[in-house]
């Protein structure tokens, strides 16, 4: 079934974020799902209590029972989910995989859930029907067949709940591999290894009351308006009571700007709406690091003069002497940092990064939040480093209305790694597993996300277990990537609705469908509830709603114990008996993993509980047992080495992003409302004046090639230009178009995310065929 689009057009968007133009985007998604009755019980159920957890962002819940939870990329997230469109067997009978690969991923995932299980088995060219028990026997033999366990990875995207994510890592580990690439490898990683060097704590230290009492919030490389909406609530809040909202974001983001809350009906009835920031600065790509350590700059100065006066100055001694070490090097490292090169770096201006320290200096309680504008750079630890160093400068860490706030992406990607989801596994989880379980865990590190498509290119990685996600598409250096799943023997998906990943295989492959956030889980004991944890470290239950379309699917824990069963047996685990009774899996996880005492019944509190942050209580589990000051040099050039020597230089720096109405690689429609295009996704923004010097026109069509090390030529074809308000110098495009141009030996020093917001390229004339637009 063709899925609706529109006519390609820009015109800016000139309303506020939310209000009037969500609510018609809701009612849309609504209509579209094909069961609007059914889904208006579901929509209202969104993060209440005994209702279910938004499969959307991991935003965290205001306390406080009686409001509408849900915002419009919640509705949409739910919509899509809960459609009444199937792509069964008739459907793969009817569609030849070669077939499918030409459609883009907007259509695939419009052709509706995943309703039985599908085999391909490397003959023809058509997925065929296929029993559970079939299935799972396919996937034993596989895995027992190979020459080491470590030939297999299990990945995992961030939907999974932590029952099934606990399930996986327990079997991944058992069967002998700590191959557990994740999503979190793609996205916030970088914000927990960094925080775990600083503070002792991959995590977040704020909770959601925190903002109330915030008189200063930096949001760093973040659209919330889109991909966080309900945090525009809180932010409002605070520009109202007189804190500041300090942003850093090249692009003008709508949400980040003007908001019509449609929680607020006087509002939304005089179609009025609010300021968002208080100060905007619009840095260089990868400039934060250099932007904050301005900042630092400008605090050590002031710290100087007041003390030559005899006067307090900003920095808090007191903290500093009782919880942090490294702060002389620390001071000796910013000192060392000339003017110069943190301008040329950040992008911004003097006067700029002054007013930025003012607000900093002049606030008692300020939070940092940020994501994937920080962390998809090759500095992105040492540059959440220099947040967590200027944060302890004046001692806001541990104290209310202070703190750190990664915003996490996926609904529960924070509570899969508390689970056990981890490539690198920390020595106390295996301890625990080992003593537990009565098994010995492999002690070696897994494969990560770019480690596995290089396994796989070298022929190390022959078996491929996706939980959820779509790898094949979220991936960087997609055609590699492509070659690497197809050179794999099985790759199996455990999936609820159809993409990519279905239709680049190893030589066979299996798809799993399985029930999503929103069905009704029925097990022996009756309909069972999951859980999840939020980015402010709040784990509660979620309870689907829906009758499942099909009764043919299954949840993921039981499609994991199925697999987990045929594969290893019952005797260490007795799999089967855990899925009658998702407490019993609580029960393990309560033995297993610190925090979690008494599971099952905690969770009878409405809104759940929380895990404790010990940098929040001032504990710091680091190596010198204080929070640590972490000195790095600025970074001489954010240029990779080999493309800084190339003869031509970059014409732009590429930063790929989300549109308003895509979730990942989910496309809800061509639409992104915020940056006014409707109908197209391959576009490219840029400033008139680069579009100007390198020759080309706004609206003509171009090819974008990516420069790096090596000689494989990374292209994607045919592009419309779009002139926009975009510093000079950068461009954007979506993701995943724009994945093809992403070198997989580009990512973080540390964390290896791909830097998907730092790519160089050149603009070409179109390649392409001409395409009807
Ligand atoms: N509706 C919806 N919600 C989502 C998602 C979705 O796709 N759709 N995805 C979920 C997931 S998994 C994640 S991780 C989050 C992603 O949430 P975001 O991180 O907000 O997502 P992006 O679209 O990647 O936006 C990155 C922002 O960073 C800015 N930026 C880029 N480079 C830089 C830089 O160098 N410095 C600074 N200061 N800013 C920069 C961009 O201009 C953009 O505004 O959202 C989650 N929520
Ligand atoms: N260039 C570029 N690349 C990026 C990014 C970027 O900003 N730029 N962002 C990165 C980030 S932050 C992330 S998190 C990754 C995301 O990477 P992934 O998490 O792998 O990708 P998604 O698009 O979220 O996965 C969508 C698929 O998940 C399946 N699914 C949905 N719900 C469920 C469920 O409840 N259970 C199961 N089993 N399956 C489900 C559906 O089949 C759907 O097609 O992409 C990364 N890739
Ligand atoms: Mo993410």
């Amino acid at each position: 079934m063709k899925p609706p689009a529109d006519r390609f057009r820009f015109h800016p968007y000139q309303r506020p974020a939310a209000g009037w133009g969500a609510l018609r985007s809701v009612a849309h998604a609504w209509r579209d799902s094909k069961q609007p009755f059914k889904n208006l019980r579901a929509m209202l159920q969104t993060n209440q209590h005994g209702g279910f957890d938004c499969p959307s962002c991991a935003w965290g819940e205001a306390p406080g029972e009686g409001r509408i939870r849900f915002c419009e990329n919640g509705a949409k997230a739910v919509n899509w989910e809960a459609t009444g469109r199937a792509v069964d067997a008739a459907f793969f009978r009817q569609n030849s995989i070669k077939q499918l690969l030409k459609h883009d991923d907007y259509w695939l995932e419009y052709q509706g859930r995943l309703t039985e299980p599908m085999y391909f088995d490397g003959s023809g060219d058509h997925y065929r029907p296929i029993g559970w028990d079939e299935a799972f026997g396919i996937i034993a033999g596989h895995l027992n067949g190979l020459a080491s366990p470590h030939q297999a990875a299990f990945y995992t995207s961030g939907r999974a709940s932590n029952e099934a994510a606990f399930l996986y890592q327990l079997f991944a580990r058992l069967y002998g591999t700590n191959n557990l690439p994740d999503c979190s490898n793609m996205c916030h990683e970088a914000s927990g290894v960094a925080l775990q060097q600083s503070i002792g704590t991959g995590k977040g230290t704020v909770t959601y009351e925190d903002f109330a009492h915030a008189d200063a919030i930096f949001v760093i490389g973040q659209n919330p308006g889109t991909n966080h909406p309900r945090m525009l609530e809180p932010l409002r809040e605070a520009v109202e009571r007189g804190a500041q909202v300090v942003v850093l974001n090249p692009l003008r983001e709508r949400g980040l700007e003007r908001f019509q809350s449609p929680q607020d009906p006087l509002q939304m009835l005089t179609d009025g709406d609010s300021a968002m920031n208080t100060a905007f600065f619009r840095p260089a790509l990868g400039g934060d690091m250099a932007a904050i350590r301005g900042i630092a700059k400008f605090l050590f100065q002031w710290q100087r003069e007041a003390e030559s006066e005899g006067a307090a100055g900003p920095l808090d001694l007191a903290f500093i002497a009782d919880h942090s070490a490294g702060f002389e090097e620390y001071r000796a490292a910013v000192d060392a940092t000339s003017w110069g090169h943190i301008l040329a770096q950040s992008g911004l201006q003097r006067h700029e990064l002054e007013r930025a320290a003012h607000i900093f200096s002049r606030s008692d309680r300020v939070i940092f939040c940020w994501a994937m504008g920080i962390t998809q750079h090759r500095h992105s630890v040492p540059t959440i480093q220099e947040f967590a160093n200027l944060q302890l400068l004046r001692g806001q860490i541990g104290r209310p209305g202070a703190g750190l706030c990664p915003v996490r992406g996926h609904s529960n990607v924070q509570g899969d790694r508390t689970m056990g989801i981890a490539d690198r596994p920390p020595p106390a989880l295996l301890d625990a597993l080992e003593q537990r379980f009565g098994f010995s865990c492999p002690r070696e590190d897994g494969v990560n996300v770019v480690q596995t498509i290089e396994a796989m290119e070298q022929g190390k990685i022959k078996v491929f277990v996706g939980l959820g996600g779509n790898f094949a598409q979220a991936t960087p250096d997609s055609p590699r990537t492509h070659r690497g799943l197809q050179s794999c023997q099985l790759t199996v998906q455990i999936s609820t609705k159809l993409n990519r990943s279905h239709l680049v295989t190893g030589s066979k492959a299996l798809i799993l469908p399985c029930l999503g956030r929103t069905d009704i889980d029925r097990q022996a004991t009756g309909p069972q509830a999951v859980t999840v944890e939020d980015s402010f470290s709040m784990v509660h239950a979620s309870f689907g709603q829906l009758q499942p379309l099909s009764s043919q699917m299954r949840s993921e824990p039981a499609i994991i114990a199925g697999i987990a069963a045929a594969t290893l047996g019952s005797d260490t685990v007795d799999w089967l008996s855990l899925i009658e009774d998702y407490g019993k899996i609580r029960d393990l996880i309560a033995d297993v993993i610190p925090g979690f005492g008494d599971f099952n019944r905690k969770l009878e509190q409405p809104g759940g509980f929380y895990l404790q942050n010990p940098a929040a209580q001032r504990r710091w589990n680091t190596d010198v047992g204080k929070a640590k000051f972490i000195s790095h040099r600025l970074p001489d050039s954010l240029l990779n080495e080999g493309v800084r020597h190339r003869a031509r230089k970059p014409d732009l720096v590429l930063q790929t992003l989300r549109s308003h109405d895509q979730f990942n690689t989910t496309v809800y429609s061509l639409n992104d409302r915020y940056r006014g295009v409707r109908g197209e996704r391959h576009v490219l923004f840029a400033n008139l004046e680069d579009i100007h010097r390198l020759g080309f026109e706004d609206r003509q069509k171009v090819d974008v090639v990516s420069l790096w090390d090596d000689e494989i030529e990374r292209r994607v074809q045919g592009f419309t230009l779009i002139a926009f308000d975009i510093p000079e110098g950068q461009a954007a495009a979506y993701y995943p178009e724009a994945n093809p141009l992403v070198p997989l030996e580009s990512y973080g020093i540390g964390s290896f995310t791909p830097t998907s917001k730092f790519i160089a390229v050149r603009l070409e004339q179109s390649t392409a065929p001409e395409r009807i637009v």
